[in-house]
């Protein structure tokens, strides 16, 4: 521990941490005097802070292993977790971004080398080594953009079909990294979804409906999790990974109860939903992981805290089947408050529709004449309304 005013402009730490971490990093190699056996090798000196790459450099050089700052170690979480086309080419794009001005910095470090011109390739005339490359990265990070924007085009398509299908029954499960965000969304839909107790398990939304299905169906989706001080370059590449959120009807805010920080991680969401725009879409609060809160006594405790700081909130674990059942409910509730009552009819001659009525809505009651059936139902107004169309345009 220590308190600075200041970071060592050269090499973040002052000279006698670095000395001291020094000796830690060699004594963990070589073993100490009392203790023969040497312990795990250090491997790598992490940062929680951004650094400039000639600090990493030297803090390097004291401290003789590896140095990596808050935005690499992210970076590096992200990469390995990336599954799909676009949640790689997210990432790669925030890496490039994330080098191409260090790189220019790593030139001056380096010295009158990293200038030296040469005319091979495609090089232009007296371009450097560092140009190139930073050209390389600019083209780059073009390419994978236009190659982005044409996944997004294809998930808005995706998007629009969902939405044409159904109504606007989505919830979606936001929150604090490792908040047990996947978890519930496998509770909640029965499907298997990645589940990993490591930072960062998604990268990728998906979409599941609830279940036992409800009336309206409910679209429930999963997203990455947040963290504070998310380097700036990788909000903008995870944004259209979050825009499924802004879809949603519902958000439910998962947060990990049982997580001494819990608060600050629950600031840290509420802000970044905010940064997306989706301060006004309606939210819960779900504490989950509270079997993970000590003995009985102090679960209650806890819960009776939660219930009296946050009115509405919902205290529960994932792990409970009972919890789950009560969450599903609560989430079915808050979509049928919105039904109304209406009358469909259907014509004879169009019976093979007969299937999506009593998929889409309620039928409270029916009834049958010379021209078709009615159909007394309670749903969600504007899929009523769609119904209403096809129904129509069957005749
Ligand atoms: N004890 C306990 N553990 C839970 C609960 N819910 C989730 N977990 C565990 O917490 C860890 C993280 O769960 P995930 O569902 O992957 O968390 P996530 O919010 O999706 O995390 P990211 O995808 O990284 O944002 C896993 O080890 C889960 O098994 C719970 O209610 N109780
Ligand atoms: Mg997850």
């Amino acid at each position: 521990m220590q308190k600075r005013q200041h970071f060592d402009t050269a090499a973040y730490l002052g000279v006698g941490k670095r000395e001291e971490i020094h000796q830690y990093v060699n004594m963990a190699s070589v073993g100490d005097v009392n203790d023969n056996a040497a312990s795990d090798p250090i491997e790598a000196i992490l940062v929680d802070h951004e650094i400039s790459p000639s600090q990493a450099r030297n803090l390097e050089k004291a401290v003789g292993c590896p140095v990596m700052d808050r935005t690499m170690v992210i970076l590096e979480i992200f990469h390995r977790n990336a599954r799909s086309p676009a949640a790689r080419a997210q990432v790669e794009i925030a890496r490039l971004g994330y080098m191409a001005p260090r790189l220019r910095e790593m030139a001056k470090l380096a010295g009158p080398q990293g200038r030296q011109r040469s005319g091979v390739g495609g090089r232009g005339a007296g371009e450097s080594h560092t140009e190139l490359d930073r050209r390389k990265i600019r083209d780059r990070i073009a390419e994978l953009q236009l190659d982005i924007l044409a996944m997004e085009a294809d998930r808005q398509i995706q998007r629009a079909r969902r939405q044409e299908r159904r109504s606007q029954a989505a919830v979606a499960l936001v929150g604090y990294t490792n908040a047990g965000k996947s978890t519930l969304m496998r509770a909640l839909t029965g499907s298997e979804v990645l589940v990993a107790n490591k930072l960062f398990a998604t990268l990728d939304t998906t979409v599941r409906a609830l279940y036992p299905e409800s009336v309206p169906r409910v679209l429930v989706s999963d997203t990455v999790g947040f963290i504070k001080n998310l380097p700036h370059g990788l909000v903008a590449s995870f944004k259209s990974t979050l825009d499924e959120a802004l879809d949603a009807a519902l958000l439910l805010h998962v947060i990990d109860a049982s997580d001494p920080g819990f608060e600050r991680q629950l600031d840290v969401t509420v802000d970044v939903l905010a940064e997306i725009g989706a301060q006004d879409i309606p939210r819960m609060l779900i504490f989950n992981k509270i079997d993970h809160v000590g003995d009985a006594v102090a679960q209650a405790e806890c819960a009776a805290r939660l219930n009296a700081k946050y009115p509405a909130c919902i205290v529960m674990s994932a792990r409970r089947p009972d919890d789950v059942a009560r969450l599903h409910q609560v989430i079915v509730n808050f979509f049928q408050q919105d039904l109304i009552e209406d009358e469909l009819f259907l014509p004879w001659t169009a019976q093979q529709l007969r299937s999506d009525i009593y998929a889409n809505c309620n039928v409270l009651a029916e009834r049958a004449d010379a021209q078709g059936a009615y159909f007394r139902v309670n749903g969600e107004a504007g899929m009523l309304q769609a119904l209403r169309e096809r129904l129509g345009l069957a005749t």
